[in-house]
């Protein structure tokens, strides 16, 4: 059976990892189907932590769900034969199960050749000749009929497919042959089955549900080739489309984890302590232990539900996190840039934003220079107009913003602060989403760049 991916955004975080894995728990004790917890990239170290903490396993990382030449593959092992299958047999075989190509594979089912019904048809014809010889073609046709699938099959100028190819690489390659059908085989050349050019046509897709993000560019490569089926997130919507109608729960509240959690709860379907500890651990993160202007009623009180369940206590627990995570001293500036990297594209323009939380701003003074010749570098290489890594203090209740890129000075105007060495502190702004995208997107829509 194909899995249905639970999958979150690139660059994972706590809130999109507890919600996958948890809407898969609950999709899997409510639903039909094999679904399977995904995470769109490494976890960083804090989620490790975590996960081992309260003994889950990791998520599997799945980074491109586009469709691959193993999506095309019933899941079924197709009909096969053995090299002493005699042309009558495998005329049988053939007519039974109509099928116009059979392959031959030994006793570890590894691929030998294929015998296609044209092949046969051509030894018919050959072993007949021109009918001259018509008197003596019952004779003929025995000793015919007693053939070994060895001295049949075709194992030259055969084209393989690998069940990891790209779809559309398979295409190019099927377009330029005329085969009927093709085997697909793995790396240790065991057989998996035969795609066709019909296949293709019925394209089946991945299946996916995404948590905590619906825009094209945080979510996995080759999204565009998968089809979605549920959709649960708390940001603005973005680009993603549909073939279509699903189900698309959004709401303006503090975490993916409190939707899911409700979920839960409304249905009445069993949580586990930890599961419980999982969901707070996404609240708490994502709401920056309520701090963040993001934070509704309903996260509190989903939080303490799940206070109930876990026997944790929100606050205590919130901080144990952030100890936690707060390791930003032991990572280099790239990991520090990249690790919560958020990109955002509207038309041709692409920009980013970064968040860390720190509790220590003055360390970060110290590295504030190099830390933005790493965005530039970034700003360059991925051609982004600018990129913001927002360094916040919740205690302190602020972020520092540095800003790189060719349109940084736009950033420093649209917050209205002074330019201090690349930096800005901004007090009382916490949240990327709800205080500092809404105003770049703002100021792009104002220099007519997006
Ligand atoms: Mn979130």
């Amino acid at each position: 059976m194909k899995p249905i991916y639970v999958i979150g955004h690139k660059h994972p975080d706590i809130d999109c990892i507890a919600s996958a894995i948890a809407y898969k728990v609950y999709k899997q004790s409510t639903e039909k189907g094999l679904y399977l917890a995904a995470a769109a990239g490494e976890l960083n170290p804090e989620l490790k932590w975590l996960l081992d903490f309260l003994s889950f396993e990791h998520p599997q990382v799945v980074d491109d769900v586009g469709t691959k030449v193993g999506d095309l593959l019933d899941d079924e092992l197709p009909l096969y034969i053995s090299t002493d299958t005699t042309l009558v047999e495998l005329g049988n075989i053939m007519r039974k199960n109509e099928l116009k190509t059979v392959p031959v594979l030994d006793e570890k089912q590894r691929f030998l050749g294929l015998i296609t019904i044209g092949d046969v048809a051509m030894i018919y014809m050959d072993a007949l000749g021109s009918g001259r010889d018509i008197d003596r073609s019952p004779e003929i046709l025995k000793n015919l009929l007693d053939q070994k699938a060895s001295n049949i099959m075709k194992t030259r100028d055969l084209i393989l497919f690998e069940p990891d190819e790209r779809v559309d690489e398979a295409r190019k390659n099927m377009l330029a042959s005329r085969f009927r059908n093709y085997p697909v085989v793995d790396d240790e050349n065991r057989y998996l089955g035969m795609i066709s050019r019909y296949n293709l046509l019925q394209m089946k897709r991945k299946q996916i549900i995404l948590v905590d993000h619906n825009e094209k560019k945080q979510a996995v490569d080759g999204i565009e080739e998968a089809e979605i089926l549920e959709i649960i997130d708390h940001h603005r919507v973005g680009d993603l489309q549909t073939l279509y109608p699903i189900y698309f729960h959004n709401e303006p509240v503090g975490s993916t984890s409190t939707l899911v959690a409700e979920i839960f709860l409304l249905n009445q379907v069993y949580m586990s302590a930890n599961l419980a500890s999982l969901l707070l651990s996404g609240i708490m993160s994502d709401t920056m232990i309520f701090k963040s202007p993001t934070t509704t009623s309903k996260d509190k009180r989903i939080a303490q539900e799940l206070e109930h369940i876990s026997g944790l206590d929100s606050l205590t627990w919130g901080k144990k996190l952030y100890s936690e995570s707060n390791r930003v001293d032991k990572q280099s500036d790239e990991e520090v840039v990249s690790g919560d990297l958020k990109e955002y594209v509207s038309g041709d323009t692409t920009f980013a934003i970064s968040q860390v939380e720190t509790v220590d701003l003055a360390a970060f003074a110290e590295r504030r220079s190099s830390l933005l010749q790493t965005m530039e570098a970034m700003c360059e290489r991925k051609s982004y107009v600018l990129m913001c890594l927002m360094v916040t203090n919740i205690f302190e209740d602020g972020t520092e913003m540095i800003v790189a890129g060719k349109k940084s000075a736009l950033v420093e105007l649209a917050f209205k602060h002074e330019h201090l060495n690349g930096g800005i502190f901004l007090q009382g702004v916490l949240s990327r989403k709800k205080q500092v995208v809404p105003v770049i997107y703002q100021m792009l829509r104002q220099e007519n760049m997006i």
